[in-house]
């Protein structure tokens, strides 16, 4: 089961080496009547330009851009999509990546779809057919950089710029054929497994270490993109230890790759994870800003900052992290997060595009200039687990090419080629898909707030897990109010933005509803716009998430899905079922003990 691919079964052979190689392979197999041309045109780069001639087609392209040339001419046809006679292309970013968090002991940090697909017994450990699978499925929708190791390097992690390297450059030579380069998460403090007795980045042991291993590291693979680090955030090392800034720590490492054309992808997830819940001064969502904003300028020009896109952890609702908008002269990446980790495990059906739409409307085109996503993949046979988490990973690849692309159109385009159904059942599949992620917010947690997910698993409701924890994801559910006022009055949060953001949601009066609580603290007798209490329409919104649920089951069982998915859908879809049931009775208790306020239509609260 090859996700959207198994429409387009191939064998790929060994000997092929070049992405030029693999456009004919892929269009020989998918288009075997139609003739193609291919025309070199290596300025292209990734973009291509597809031309509709009186015998068939021509692709004008770049190395990588003749293969996604091959695949929007073998999507389209498929698909029975229009083409113009003359349609010119081209990615908005130029580093597309997928990030895993796999582990060498074949565990996958955050990971519902089964082990790793790369690793296994502390090894690089492969199966060579899946990476390929793998490799066609991301060039197929424009991905081109795989980080295949957890951003947690843990032992023996660093081996694989050490012991493993030859095993590493097999594994980059499985995937350059399809365009795609490799990048490695590296551990800070390496250099102290050599006895070199301090990883501070200014002192000239760590930065010949660095170098030299760098020039090793290219050697063995030299398209390597460049190394991904996690650097004091949640326990990992980093240059803080030796009172340098970030900006001193990258440029260490961006110097020694420098050579090679190397990038250093720096992730900006840096924030106190040992917060005291009684401490009102600190506010987590505050911290990435007051980190890297005041850097601005100072990271070498082959820095990445990979920012998440919301100020604190791929909740349902966030908004969008003002850093983002903080720091024109630096190389920005946006970090998305096709893994569900807060988002229904790959059990619940919860599809990112209109979510992704909504960081894209808020983010001026020029504020980033590459996309990275935490992968949903692992060794299931159908890589997702969630035959319908698929759609998340092509939807994000069109993204990547496109930030404009409508969710419908690559919703459907994925049902589509996924299950070729008649054109009312693939609107009734888009629809499910579509309006999920909103359903799935109301039956979790309310209006922004985020985090009363059940603690370090993130399945499940539990409203106080995090609550006097040290993690800093607090929502101060008292008997009279909730919430956490981030204004300019409170934590000053909203200062980080520009005027016009801050003034959208300063005034609770005026503050779109789905962001309220992460916003402002509020009796729950506040009066929302439609007239509603704040606590009726906690009530309201589980009460409609769980229904909608039920009536996403119906929808589901309709569908002509295949027996292989159609089994594992409808499994998933009970335990969905069960899953909104629980958020909702757990969620309403709460405020209602809380608040004593009974709901407004009499339905069943449990006490
Ligand atoms: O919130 C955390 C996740 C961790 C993850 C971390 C990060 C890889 O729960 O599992 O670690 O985010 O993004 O670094």
């Amino acid at each position: 089961m090859n996700a959207w691919l198994n429409r387009f079964p191939l064998s790929v052979p060994e000997s092929l080496r070049t992405p030029e190689e693999a456009a004919r392979l892929e269009l020989a197999h998918a288009l075997p009547d139609c003739s193609v041309t291919l025309e070199s045109v290596p300025a292209m780069g990734d973009g291509f330009c597809l031309f509709r001639e009186k015998s068939g087609y021509r692709i004008a392209g770049g190395p990588a851009g003749l293969l996604y040339g091959a695949w929007r001419l073998i999507f389209s046809l498929t698909a029975c999509e229009e083409l113009p006679d003359r349609l010119e292309s081209a990615p908005r970013y130029a580093l597309r990546m997928i990030n895993c968090w796999d582990n060498p002991d074949g565990t996958v940090e955050r990971g519902y779809s089964g082990s790793s697909l790369f690793f296994r017994g502390g090894k690089l450990d492969y199966n060579p057919e899946r990476i390929r699978v793998i490799a066609r499925l991301m060039a197929s929708v424009g991905l081109n950089v795989l980080c295949i190791n957890n951003v947690n390097v843990h032992f023996p992690g660093q081996l694989l710029l050490e012991d493993d390297l030859p095993d590493l450059a097999r594994l980059a030579e499985i995937i350059r054929p399809f365009g795609i380069r490799l990048m490695v998460s590296v551990d800070y403090s390496q250099p102290m497994r050599h006895g070199i007795p301090t990883a501070d980045p200014l002192d000239t042991r760590v930065q010949a270490w660095w170098a030299e291993t760098a020039s090793r590291v290219w050697r063995a693979v030299p398209d390597l993109a460049g190394f991904l680090v996690k650097a004091d955030s949640e326990g990992r090392p980093g240059p803080f230890t030796y009172g340098r800034n970030h900006a001193e720590g990258a440029n260490m490492l961006a110097e020694a790759v420098r050579p090679f054309g190397g990038v250093i992808v720096w992730r900006c997830f840096v924030y106190n994870c040992r917060q005291d819940w009684r401490d009102t001064k600190t506010d987590r969502p505050k911290a990435a800003y007051d980190h890297y904003a005041p850097l601005d300028g100072q990271f070498a020009s082959n820095v990445i900052l990979q920012v998440k896109h919301g100020p604190f952890d791929f909740q349902v609702r966030e908004p969008l992290s003002p850093l983002l908008l903080a720091m024109p002269k630096t190389h920005l990446a946006l970090e998305l997060q096709l893994a569900q980790e807060y988002t229904g495990h790959q059990i619940d059906l919860y599809t990112m595009m209109p979510m992704w739409q909504e960081i894209f409307e808020e983010l001026p085109d020029s504020a980033i200039m590459s996309v990275a996503a935490v992968s949903n993949w692992g060794d299931d046979a159908n890589y997702t687990g969630h035959p319908l988490a698929a759609a998340n990973f092509f939807g994000y690849g069109l993204l990547c090419w496109d930030p404009h692309t409508d969710p419908r159109r690559s919703t459907e385009l994925w049902a589509r080629l996924t299950y070729g159904f008649p054109a009312e059942q693939e609107k009734k599949l888009a629809d499910c898909l579509l309006s999920s992620r909103r359903t799935y917010e109301k039956y979790t947690a309310p209006l922004g707030i985020g985090w009363m997910v059940t603690p370090h698993d993130h399945y499940g409701p539990n409203p106080s897990g995090y609550e006097y924890d040290l993690w800093g994801t607090y929502h101060k559910a008292s008997r009279d109010a909730v919430g956490i006022d981030r204004t300019e009055k409170g934590t000053g949060y909203l200062c980080q933005y520009p005027e016009e953001i801050r003034k959208k949601y300063e005034d609770p009066a005026s503050c779109p509803d789905l962001y309220l609580l992460f916003y402002h603290r509020l009796p729950y007798s506040f009066r929302m716009k439609d007239g509603r209490t704040l606590v009726q329409r906690i009530y309201d919104d589980h009460f409609e998430g769980y229904a909608e649920t039920e009536a996403m089951r119906e929808t589901l069982r309709s569908l002509p899905f295949p027996e292989e998915d159609r089994a594992v859908i409808l499994e998933r879809m009970d335990r969905q079922v069960h899953n909104a049931r629980e958020w909702c009775d757990i969620i309403n208790t709460f405020f209602h003990r809380l608040s004593g306020i009974p709901d407004g239509q009499g339905r069943t609260i449990y006490e």
